[in-house]
């Protein structure tokens, strides 16, 4: 019989957003104890080490608002942050806030059974405690499930192999070596010009090619940080209006791309390539939501990118033929660059793809490709993957997988109905991705923190999403999708990226009309859900 350890409130992950769901849980008096199977704090920055591992939101945005004090305290060094500054800051605030006593690392949650009993969650790690709670809170991330590519004969490969969302953390030096690298996303983008930097031969496969805006990213202008500190909460305010809760859309052109002439476009196109970052798509109103809109600014970053590759074969096959925006958009330092480097190769796996991985390296259909070591930059299974490889069972026994086997169904991506007193932090149906990741889970985990105060002020035992209210949501979510350009590429928002996974849109597009219906929600004595 496993001990038992009794909390008020389980959360799992000691991320961003399990941080600070500790720190309000406490502020409130309860008991709480943060699960964490890694040994340290920091989620996505503990995992995602790989050369060149850089948040693409800018650092004075990318970080808590809920404190004053440390937002004034602490100094960012570049315009976005990279993954060891940013681990050092969570790091901080984990020390600043006296956190760490109430994390069990290295305990991984294998299951979590609601009994119906006693009105609690029974969970179940790696360890020998039974952790038996009112509450669980999962903060889990989004991209925390690392996608390992179904290649026959992976496990055969005898070099070094390498994904990017679990790299190590000895240093990993290519110097001298022969590196391959599969997938060309963000993580893809961000590590290649590093990688050739260091070894001998790269060879990138590219499955997908992608759009990429350069980043511009550079030390922090000391004076714009002073001036952005000595208004930090209205900069942050305004932020939290914006689309996606990205300042960069404060200067979003509200006229329509098709409406502006061939020099009107070029100019607001090229003004925005200079600055760099997301605001190229606030470039015209219309550019995710017309197909012949986003074509105008996609034919502008092939541009380009033809203008940047010097061998016009590779230039093609760099050049995306999707949506632009409609897979996450990536930010780049001399991604295309590096393809003019002379130790640097392209293979285009549309014409030449994985037949299977040997002992030595990547048998394609039309070639065989040596290496000393190669990268897996493939990504997650997004949003639902790590919840999922949870065995989760609510009411009746009935397991999340079961429930959400034609993809997540949520209540405002917060609950899921038939699984009372369990919190998803940035879950399938919130808007999570598609924002500034660390306000969205802010506004999450003071939802949350509050539906728990009004539960103990009205002595309610649980809460739970209503069906109704669920299939509503689950409409809406899937509805507001349809009107963007959001659908039209095989994304891992829509799960396309893991053979299998339903394809569902995930996330919610409506950030900052998200938090309205939030408010509403509580406003209305938390309509949609049931309290008992
Ligand atoms: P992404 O964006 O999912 O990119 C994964 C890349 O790996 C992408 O180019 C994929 O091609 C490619 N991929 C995946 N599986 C395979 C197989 N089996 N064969 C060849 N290529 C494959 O993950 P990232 O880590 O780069 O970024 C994730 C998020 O982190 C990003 O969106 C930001 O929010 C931060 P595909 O496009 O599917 O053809």
């Amino acid at each position: 019989m496993n001990r038992r350890k009794k909390f008020d409130a389980v959360v799992v992950g000691a991320g961003i957003a399990g941080l600070y769901m500790l720190h309000r849980l406490r502020e409130c008096g309860l008991a709480v104890v943060v699960l964490e199977r890694a040994d340290g704090v920091g989620g996505t920055w503990y995992w995602n080490r790989y050369p060149g591992a850089r948040c693409d939101v800018e650092s004075l945005e990318y970080s808590y608002t809920f404190s004053e004090e440390l937002q004034q305290e602490w100094s960012w060094s570049e315009r976005y942050a990279g993954q060891p500054e940013i681990l050092r800051y969570i790091e901080h605030v984990a020390d600043r806030f006296d956190l760490e006593p109430h994390i069990e690392f290295n305990t991984e949650v294998e299951s979590a059974r609601f009994d119906e009993q006693e009105s609690q969650w029974l969970v179940r790690t790696n360890g020998s405690v039974c952790y038996v709670s009112q509450f669980l809170i999962m903060a889990t991330g989004c991209l925390s499930s690392a996608n390992i590519p179904v290649i026959e004969g992976i496990e055969s490969f005898k070099g070094n192999a390498y994904h990017t969302g679990k790299w190590p953390h000895e240093p990993v030096d290519f110097s001298g070596q022969s590196v391959g690298i599969v997938g060309t996303g963000s993580s893809a983008i961000q590590a290649i010009p590093h990688i050739a930097d260091q070894c001998k031969s790269l060879t990138v496969f590219q499955r997908t090619p992608n759009y990429s805006i350069p980043a511009r990213n550079g030390s922090l202008d000391l004076d714009y940080e002073a001036r952005i500190k000595a208004r930090y909460p209205q900069f942050r305010q305004r932020n939290r209006a914006m689309p996606a809760a990205l300042g960069c859309f404060h200067a979003a052109n509200n006229q329509s791309v098709l409406d502006a002439t061939e020099p009107e476009r070029r100019r607001e196109f090229s003004k925005r390539w200079e600055i760099g970052g997301f605001g190229f798509l606030g470039a015209f109103n219309d550019l995710t939501l017309n197909l012949d809109a986003n074509d105008i600014a996609a034919e502008y970053v092939r541009g380009r990118i033809r203008e940047t590759v010097s061998d016009p074969r590779v230039a093609e096959t760099l050049c995306p033929d999707s949506t632009i925006g409609c897979k996450r958009l990536c930010l780049d330092t001399e991604y295309f660059e590096t393809y003019n480097l002379p130790h640097v190769d392209l293979v285009d796996l549309r014409t030449n793809p994985i037949e299977r991985l040997t002992g030595s390296g990547i048998q394609c259909a039309k070639s065989q490709f040596e290496f000393d070591s190669i990268v897996f930059a493939t990504g997650f299974d997004a949003m639902t993957g790590t919840l999922l490889r949870i065995d989760i069972s609510g009411r009746q026994g009935t397991r999340l997988e079961q429930a959400w086997n034609e993809g997540p169904k949520t209540y405002l991506g917060l609950m899921t109905h038939g699984f009372p007193n369990i919190f998803f932090i940035s879950g399938p149906g919130s808007p999570s991705v598609l924002t500034n990741m660390i306000i969205s889970i802010e506004q999450h985990v003071e939802w949350i923190e509050r539906c728990l105060s009004y539960m103990q002020s009205h002595s309610y035992t649980t809460v739970e999403a209503e069906e109704e209210s669920q299939v509503a949501w689950v409409e809406h979510v899937n509805a507001i999708a349809d009107k963007t350009l959001y659908p039209t590429c095989n994304s891992w928002y829509l799960g396309a990226n893991i053979p299998g996974k339903p394809r569902v849109f995930m996330p919610h597009v409506g950030f900052p009309s998200y938090v309205e219906k939030c408010e509403h929600v509580v406003a209305n004595g938390y309509e949609g859900f049931s309290f008992a």
